[in-house]
């Protein structure tokens, strides 16, 4: 897929949209009425998400860079264009959409984009893993009510919103629910049953999304635990997929609109994305999985951020 202008396209919403609970359809990737295209405005704030990320860490002097980076433009479609959700005063309202980070070790991207919709404060972001802080190396429902589940401990989270899933189509209810899973992390076994379960009940208000930075903990998942050919092992588990550059802001867009629409299958967004994109040092390389980058690695990184 191309990235495209075409005014005929389903439009990303600007900047300026405020929070969406808004009436928004229960689809809201369908809808054509609202501003313009704004890729070039998503792209700079992509950027100023990745520098947020790298300031945090670098302050924190510890934390998850790499795998934070790669999924900047999946958290930021997402929030911006698909989850529907209220404000900070009201995170439990019972139809929003459900998010849950199951590689929750990239939890400083999200704390940028929790910010960026009001649910954390921009102040707040310092204090990510200090002692007491609601910003915690991985997320904590206990301290963030907007978080559906605590997460960290890898292969939970497509069970957790497969189950959510169905609660919303037992209970009769609208919302959506979206799962962010690592590509090491889909060596877990869980994650298949939970891709078993979930096409079995035929649940499509369910999309998955697989960061596939194609490193894990300590090397390339390749040399680990293979998992290609993943697109057909998706399909065969009975799900629609959609393969997609996971940094093209029009391609991830269209895949989540695509993946809301879809009747009769769970959605699963396989994302072909760079591990510490962004900062040149930092991409394809499994060292920064894991860890902050001294002085002057981070200098370099900012500039290439800038
Ligand atoms: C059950 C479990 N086993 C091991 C870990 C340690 N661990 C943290 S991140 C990670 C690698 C995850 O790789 P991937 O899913 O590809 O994440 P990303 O590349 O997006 O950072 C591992 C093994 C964990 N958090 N949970
Ligand atoms: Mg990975």
């Amino acid at each position: 897929m191309a990235a495209s202008r075409s005014k005929t396209r389903a439009p990303v919403v600007s900047r300026e949209t405020p929070l969406r609970d808004n009436g928004r359809e229960p689809s809201p990737g369908l809808r054509e009425t609202l501003s313009p295209p704004s890729i070039e405005t998503l792209a700079d704030r992509a950027r100023a998400i990745r520098r947020e990320i790298l300031q945090m860490i670098v302050a924190a002097g510890s934390g998850h860079p790499g795998g934070s980076f790669s999924m900047v433009e999946l958290l930021l479609v997402l929030y911006d264009s698909f989850l529907r959700h209220r404000t900070p005063q009201d995170p439990d309202w019972e139809d929003r959409d459900r998010f849950i980070l199951s590689k929750g070790h990239g939890a400083p991207a999200l704390y940028v984009i929790l910010a960026e919709f009001g649910y954390v404060s921009k102040d707040e972001l310092g204090d990510l893993r200090k002692l007491g802080s609601r910003l915690q190396g991985h997320p904590d429902k206990r301290f963030l009510p907007i978080l559906e589940t605590s997460t960290g401990s890898l292969g939970q989270g497509l069970s957790f919103g497969a189950g959510t899933a169905l609660a919303a189509r037992i209970d009769k209810k609208p919302y959506r629910t979206y799962v962010l899973i690592g590509d090491g992390e889909s060596e877990e076994g869980q994650i298949w049953e939970a891709a078993m379960f979930a096409a079995h009940h035929k649940l499509d208000n369910l999309t998955a999304i697989v960061d596939v930075n194609r490193i894990q903990l300590d090397g390339f998942t390749r040399d680990i635990v293979d998992l290609e050919p993943l697109t057909e092992k998706w399909n065969s588990f009975g799900w629609f997929v959609q393969d997609i550059d996971g940094h093209d802001l029009r391609q991830v867009y269209d895949a989540f609109a695509a993946c809301a629409s879809h009747r009769g299958r769970p959605g699963v967004i396989i994302a072909r994305t760079v591990k510490g994109k962004g900062a040149s040092e930092m991409e394809d390389n499994p060292a920064f999985h894991g860890r902050a980058p001294n002085p002057e690695e981070a200098a370099r990184a900012f500039a290439d951020l800038a």
